[in-house]
C-alpha cells in the first residue's frame, strides 16, 4: 500500500466521539442517509423530511399554490406532468437533496441542494434515498423521483445524475428513469450501488416488500445481464421492507435491510449473509431496533469501514422520543461490531 493511502487513512480517523451523533442530528430533518468516502473525505446524501407537512390537513391548497409557481420554476414537460394532480405537499417540499461532508465523522459541512429535481426533466416532485458511486472519473447519484405508484398516472422510477465533483451539483445523465417500472413487485426505490472487487457494479433496490439485484453497465447507465441471464433478480429476504444495503468484510457478503412499519416503533434493520452479491439471502436476525430510552424506529441505513482499519460505523435514521409524525427522523451514528464468528452483533443506539 502506497504512502498516500496512509496519509488518507490517518486524515479520515473519526475524531474524539464526543457529540458526533448529535452533530448528525443536529443537522436538522433527514432520513436514509447514504455514507460514503470520496476525495478523502466522508460525505452523507440523505433525504430530506420535513416533519410538518404531516400535520396540515390543508395540503390539497398547498398543492394548488405550488402548481401555480411551476410555471415559472419547472419545465415545460415537468409543468405537464405536475398538472392535475394533487399529491401529498411532502412530494412537492422534498425536491431537492442536500450533502454533508465531513475529515473525521465529527465536523460536518454541509452542501444544499446537491440534485434539484429541476435538473431531473422526466420527474417533477420529489427526489430521495440516493447512493452514489466514483466511477470514469465522475460521481454519480442514483435516487428515486416521484414516488410511482401502481395506481399513479405520472412517471416515477430510479433515477441516475452525473457531477464532477462529490457536492454536485448533479444533473440527470439519462432523459428517463433508469427503473421505470415495477419488477417482481419491487417498487423501484431506495437504490444502493455497490461495487464488488472484481470491479463489476450491483445494483440493490425496492419498496413495498421486494428487492432485487441487478448489474450496471460500466457507463451507469443501464442494466445488463447478470451470470444467469436475469436483469433483475429477486433476492426478498424474509421480512425485508425495503432500505437496501450491501457491504463485504473477509470474503463475506452482509446484505442488510430495513423492516418493520415505516414510521413507528416496530421498524428496524436486519441482516444476512452470503458468499456471492446476488445471494441467496436467508435473514440472519435484526441488528438495530427501537431502544425505549433512546430513540424510535431506526432504519433506512449505510454502513462504512474507516479506511485502513476494521473499525466499521452504521449511519442511520430515527425518531426522537416524544415525536408522533412518520417524517419527524433525524439521523444517527454508531459503531457497528462483528463477533469472532463474523456475525453483526446488535447495535448499541446511543446519543453520542
Ligand atoms: O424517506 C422515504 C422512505 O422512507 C424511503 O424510501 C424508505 O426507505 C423510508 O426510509
Amino acid at each position: 500500500r502506497s504512502a498516500l493511502f496512509f496519509a488518507v487513512s490517518l486524515s479520515l480517523a473519526p475524531a474524539a466521539w464526543t457529540q458526533a451523533g448529535a452533530n448528525l442530528a443536529q443537522q436538522g430533518w433527514y432520513a436514509d442517509p447514504e455514507i460514503r468516502v470520496f476525495d478523502g473525505q466522508y460525505w452523507i446524501y440523505p433525504t430530506s423530511s420535513s416533519p410538518e407537512v404531516h400535520f396540515d390537513p390543508q395540503w390539497g391548497a398547498q398543492t394548488q399554490r405550488a402548481d401555480a409557481q411551476a410555471n415559472q420554476t419547472f419545465n415545460p414537460l415537468q409543468q405537464k406532468l405536475r398538472s392535475g394532480h394533487v399529491v401529498h405537499p411532502v412530494y412537492l417540499l422534498h425536491t431537492s437533496l442536500d450533502a454533508f461532508s465531513s475529515p473525521d465523522l465529527v465536523h460536518w459541512t454541509k452542501h444544499p441542494d446537491v440534485l434539484d429535481v429541476k435538473n431531473v426533466p422526466w420527474a417533477a416532485y420529489a427526489v430521495w434515498a440516493p447512493t452514489a458511486i466514483h466511477a470514469n472519473g465522475k460521481y454519480y447519484l442514483f435516487f428515486a423521483a416521484n414516488d410511482i405508484q401502481k395506481t399513479d398516472t405520472f412517471p416515477g422510477g430510479i433515477g441516475v445524475a452525473v457531477s464532477d465533483k462529490p457536492g454536485g451539483p448533479f444533473i440527470d445523465a439519462l432523459g428517463k428513469p433508469l427503473i421505470g417500472e415495477f419488477h417482481n413487485g419491487a417498487q423501484p426505490i431506495d437504490p444502493m450501488v455497490y461495487q464488488d472487487d472484481d470491479g463489476s457494479i450491483y445494483f440493490y433496490y425496492g419498496g413495498q416488500g421486494h428487492c432485487n439485484v441487478s448489474r450496471l453497465a460500466p457507463d451507469m447507465k443501464s442494466v445488463i445481464p447478470m451470470k444467469d441471464g436475469s436483469r433483475y433478480k429477486e433476492i426478498t429476504p424474509e421480512h425485508y421492507v425495503e432500505g437496501p444495503f450491501m457491504i463485504k468484510r473477509k470474503g463475506v457478503y452482509y446484505f442488510m435491510w430495513s423492516e418493520g412499519n415505516w414510521g413507528d416503533s416496530s421498524y428496524g434493520v436486519a441482516y444476512a449473509k452470503s458468499t456471492s452479491p446476488t445471494g441467496p439471502f436467508v435473514r440472519a436476525g435484526k441488528i438495530l431496533q427501537t431502544d425505549p430510552a433512546i430513540a424510535n424506529g431506526p432504519g433506512h441505513h449505510s454502513v462504512v469501514q474507516i479506511p485502513g482499519t476494521d473499525d466499521w460505523y452504521i449511519i442511520y435514521h430515527r425518531h426522537p422520543l416524544g415525536t408522533t409524525g412518520a417524517n419527524e427522523r433525524l439521523m444517527a451514528i454508531d459503531p457497528m461490531r462483528f463477533d469472532a464468528n463474523g456475525d453483526i452483533e446488535p447495535v448499541k443506539m446511543t446519543m453520542d
